[in-house]
């Protein structure tokens, strides 16, 4: 038996190979083909850097599919089912809008593969696939087993191993799909089990793909003891309460912790609020602003600089109390701290996300409320009616803010501090490897159209009246599979 991996891209231009030059290793795939027996032969395409092959034999096709990526995985799945292969779907968007996926895909599995991949397998084999596999979420890779990262070799993704200490997150912000597919827990790996995959690896440099890496105080410390005497360096996701704990924090610094995305969301105590962005609060002033005064978190970033902990600050733009005026103010709050990297997210409706059945009941989603469908949704596009401005604004002010922060300029300003980019040699290569490539790929990316298409990206907002087409119009007019 044969099976062909797919990682999809979010668009593609149809007469050009897209190269995305940041694309790290699609560790999902190496998981799900690691957890495969060893009788069965996998390949792997990745849509990021390589055409897909349809007519070559192969008995079964595995597609990790997300929000971002489901208009493409629908597109690869048909041309896949035109020819006879069976397709089956698993991660984020079958999680969490089974229905959906389930139209274009032959079976669908729900929640993490290491609780039923073995079942689909033997019954991918009995040629009697189930429409639907259901599991919750649990430890990662049971057992111990490794990611297949052979799979990997030759196709130049960024030389940084991608591995798992745990999965999942016990907080319970609104717009985070990740709080809905984990339901609020985090699940962590025996340590040995990690220290074994670390020990098999040629590298050094680590990204622990986790949610929320410090979720649990207590098991993260464990495990830093443990990774000291390594001498490796890693970076992570990891949340802002982090700087609460000074034992905690001297860990990270003395396991070789280079530095974390932090989820700050917000610069207004208001929007944390209603966002439900609970580790916001516990370590900084706004837990009641009135009475304290919030110091925009001046007291976490000097505990993280005092680390030498390089940020990578993540922002959600878009919230009810956000105007044009409050996402400069954001920008001027990223630059003033130098921060290593910055995202500054289009807060977007997730499916199945209490944000996206409020915006919902509210009337409020634009798209049809499928975004991720529309064929003419472009990549970092308002997909909702914020209150205080409207989307095209919403999307403007976004934009403002990636292309100031990715110029050469900005880039140079931000990297005086002595005590993070510029406190060693490893986190000045970081800076510099690191922060022209990601700006090269924000402009690439800015207004990708989903799927396949033939225009080129159009980088102004687009006016709302384009959005407003309805479910049987996109039905009719651009089926998925169908080029624009
Ligand atoms: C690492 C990571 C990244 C890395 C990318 C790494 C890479 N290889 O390219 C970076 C930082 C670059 C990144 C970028 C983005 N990411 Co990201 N990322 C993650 C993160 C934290 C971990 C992914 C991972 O490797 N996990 C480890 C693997 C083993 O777990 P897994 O993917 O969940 O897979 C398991 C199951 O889901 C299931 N499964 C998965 N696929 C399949 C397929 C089959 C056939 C089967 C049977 C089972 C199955 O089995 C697996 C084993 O249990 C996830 C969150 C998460 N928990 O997954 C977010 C996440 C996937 N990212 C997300 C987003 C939004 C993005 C961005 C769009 C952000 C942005 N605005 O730019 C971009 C662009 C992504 C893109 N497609 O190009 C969202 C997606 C939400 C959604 N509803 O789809 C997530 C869920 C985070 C979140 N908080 O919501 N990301
Ligand atoms: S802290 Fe981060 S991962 Fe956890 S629920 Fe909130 S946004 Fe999601």
């Amino acid at each position: 038996m044969k099976i062909t991996f797919i990682k999809p891209n979010i668009g593609r231009m149809e007469h050009s190979l897209y190269v995305d030059e940041g694309r790290m290793e699609p560790l999902p795939l190496g998981v799900l083909a690691g957890l495969t027996p060893k009788d069965v032969e996998c390949v792997l395409y990745d849509d990021r850097l390589e055409g897909i092959p349809y007519d070559a034999p192969t008995d079964l096709v595995a597609i990790s599919v997300e929000t971002y990526t489901a208009r493409r995985s629908y597109e690869i799945a048909a041309e896949f089912r035109a020819r006879g292969v069976r397709v089956v779907m698993g991660g984020f968007q079958p999680t969490l809008a089974p229905d959906e996926c389930l139209q274009y895909a032959d079976s669908i599995c729900i929640g993490d593969a290491e609780l039923y991949w073995h079942e689909a397998i033997e019954d991918a084999r009995r040629n009697r696939l189930k429409r639907v596999y259901r599991a919750g979420a649990g430890v990662p890779q049971r057992g111990g087993f490794q990611p297949r990262r052979d799979l990997f070799r030759g196709k130049g993704y960024l030389p940084i191993t991608l591995m798992q200490f745990g999965r999942g997150c016990r907080f319970a912000c609104d717009f985070c799909a990740v709080a809905v597919y984990f339901q609020h827990t985090n699940y962590v790996r025996p340590t040995h089990e990690i220290l074994d995959e670390i020990a098999a690896q040629e590298r050094s440099f680590i990204f622990f793909v986790d949610d929320n890496f410090l979720s649990n105080h207590g098991a993260a410390k464990t495990f830093l003891r443990a990774l000291i005497p390594l001498k490796i360096k890693w970076v992570s996701q990891a949340s802002i309460d982090m700087t609460m704990d000074g034992e905690l924090m001297d860990l990270l610094e003395a396991s070789g912790c280079l530095g974390n995305v932090i989820g700050f969301e917000s610069i207004h105590p208001e929007s944390l609020r209603r966002m439900k962005k609970g580790p916001n609060f516990l370590g900084g002033k706004a837990r009641n602003p009135v009475k304290t005064g919030w110091d925009r978190y001046q007291h976490q970033v000097e505990i993280l600089r005092k680390h030498h902990l390089q940020t990578w600050a993540s922002f959600t733009l878009g919230h009810d109390f956000d105007t044009p005026e409050s996402i400069r103010e954001t920008f001027d709050f990223a630059m003033a701290n130098k921060f290593c990297f910055a995202a500054f997210n289009i807060l977007m409706p997730y499916p199945n996300t209490p944000l996206y059945d409020r915006l919902k009941a509210e009337g409020r989603l634009l798209w049809n409320g499928k975004w991720w469908l529309h064929p003419g949704y472009r990549f970092n596009q308002a997909a909702f009616l914020p209150k205080l401005m409207s989307p095209e604004e919403l999307t403007q002010a976004c934009w403002d803010c990636r292309q100031k922060w990715n110029t050469a300029g900005s880039i140079f300003r931000r990297i005086w501090d002595l005590k993070t980019h510029l406190s060693s040699v490893s986190r000045m290569a970081l800076y510099l490897g690191y922060n022209p490539l990601y700006a090269k790929e924000v402009f690439k990316k800015q207004a990708m159209l989903f799927g396949l298409s033939r225009k080129e990206p159009d980088r102004r907002p687009t006016p709302a009246s384009e959005t407003l087409i309805t479910e049987e119009g996109v039905r009719k007019f651009f089926p998925v599979g169908e080029r624009i």
